[in-house]
């Protein structure tokens, strides 16, 4: 018995349905510019939102009940297993992600904590076996105990570091046993609060070592998934080391990691960051560094991270459009780093809230798909640039020509080039037709 057992099965009933839990949009099935929705979103269930938040907040105690939040702690974490993957198959997505803390209790020990962890993850693999539900990727919680207050790799006591290598080499070799697509480090509190007690040299260095301890390993073992980091500005620290994807490229090029970890890129992450998150994803697409998205969205009143689901398609298709661009996500998806509200109590909301947010971004493709399909934006976009495309151009960007040979070219022009109109709203509009 869990408490999901009397939710119905989700299923795509088509853009008339009226039942709450319909799916109106979202067809897995249905070819989007060569392959299946399902391809292109590749979605998934977080682990610890769904199943491990309970409504705490800083003002008040928890508010959302579920059975496995009383009793022995290990016996809960197989009952909360086995809740989650009813879940799961109702509502029927193919991914989920986890925190290893989310899944099994810390022990009193690491080695205690990794045997629970074990224990656990045989219930989940059989689980697995059984739906055919998939790990997009695993990740170890280096943020909420208090060792960790002052950092993991980046802590001021080496004792910390090798704790945490310890949590990451377990949960590496975890999410390798389950076949996961990924593996996240997400700096929870890889920052500082304050620059006066704070060396950034040293922090610096020690990220950088951490990483290529968790590349070379990932070798060691033979796993096929990507490295992702997930870039995030602050909150809870004040500042965090892996601010935005542009930074993030820096860190990567300084340690020598390029080619070997790319990113994860949570939408409201972006905002924090005074980005938008098509902005963030077109930025890892031109570096290469493209790995994953983090769905939710923030409050455009609020200036913290609300991990919200997606309800805006339009809004939406603009990232969506760059994932398209880029060629879609590879081994990557789409992880809903969501979380339903602090009154909604009911595991009715839970399932609202997925509902909701699939099908938004399934519409959200398919706008993508109109405007990559009519082509005009495309066609702009090109004869924006069409100079870099003559000799001349091609030339100027190949270093074949000096400074002063591109002055003298300048030189020679006569009164110069004449000024080109952005057409900034005639694509909005464009874009706008598309979207309805
Ligand atoms: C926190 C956040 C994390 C990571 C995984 O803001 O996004 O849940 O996704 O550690
Ligand atoms: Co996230």
């Amino acid at each position: 018995m869990t408490p999901f057992d009397h939710l119905p099965q989700v299923s795509f009933m088509g853009p008339d349905a009226t039942e709450p839990f319909a799916l109106r949009t979202y067809d897995k099935t249905r070819m989007v510019l060569g392959r299946t929705m399902e391809d292109w979103l590749r979605p998934a269930v977080a682990y610890w939102h769904s199943f491990v938040a309970n409504g705490l907040d800083p003002f008040g105690a928890p508010t959302q009940q579920r059975p496995w939040f009383q009793g022995e702690p290990l016996p809960a974490a197989l009952q909360k297993a086995d809740a989650a993957f009813t879940f799961l198959e109702r509502l029927g997505l193919p991914f989920f992600c986890f925190h290893d803390r989310d899944v099994a209790p810390e022990g009193a020990t690491l080695r205690d904590s990794n045997a629970h962890l074990d224990h656990v993850l045989d219930r989940i693999e059989q689980h697995m076996e059984r739906t055919g539900i998939r790990l997009l990727w695993g990740t170890a919680n280096l943020f909420s105990h208090p060792r960790y207050m002052a950092g993991a790799a980046t802590n001021p006591d080496p004792e910390v570091f090798a704790y945490a290598a310890g949590q990451v080499t377990h949960a590496l070799e975890a999410t390798k046993r389950l076949g996961g697509s990924n593996y996240v480090l997400w700096g929870g509190r890889e920052g500082y609060d304050t620059l006066l007690n704070t060396d950034l040299a040293r922090e610096d260095a020690q990220l950088g070592r951490f990483l290529n301890l968790v590349v070379e390993h990932k070798h060691r073992i033979g796993f096929t998934g990507t490295i992702l980091i997930e870039p995030k500005p602050m909150e809870p620290t004040k500042h965090q080391y892996d601010r935005d994807v542009a930074t993030v490229y820096g860190f990567l090029a300084r340690h020598n990691l390029l080619g070997e970890v790319k990113v994860n890129i949570e939408a409201n992450h972006a905002t924090l960051a005074g980005h938008s998150f098509e902005h963030e994803i077109a930025t890892a697409a031109a570096l290469g560094l493209l790995g994953s998205v983090d769905m939710n969205r923030g409050d455009p009143q609020n200036g913290w991270d609300t991990d919200q689901f997606p309800t805006n398609a339009q809004d939406l298709s603009l990232a969506i459009l760059e994932v398209v661009r880029a060629g879609g996500l590879g081994q990557g998806g789409f992880n809903f780093d969501a979380k339903i509200r602090r009154q909604s109590i009911d595991v009715e909301d839970l399932l609202h809230a997925h509902v909701g947010g699939i099908d938004t971004m399934a519409r959200a493709l398919l706008i993508a798909e109109r405007i990559t399909l009519d082509g005009a934006l495309d066609a702009a976009l090109e004869r924006r640039y069409a100079g870099w495309d003559t000799q001349f151009g091609q030339a100027a960007l190949s270093g074949a020509m000096s400074l002063p040979m591109l002055a003298e070219h300048a030189a020679n022009g006569g009164p110069g080039p004449s000024a080109q109109s952005g057409r900034q709203e005639a694509l909005e509009n464009l874009v706008t037709r598309l979207s309805c």
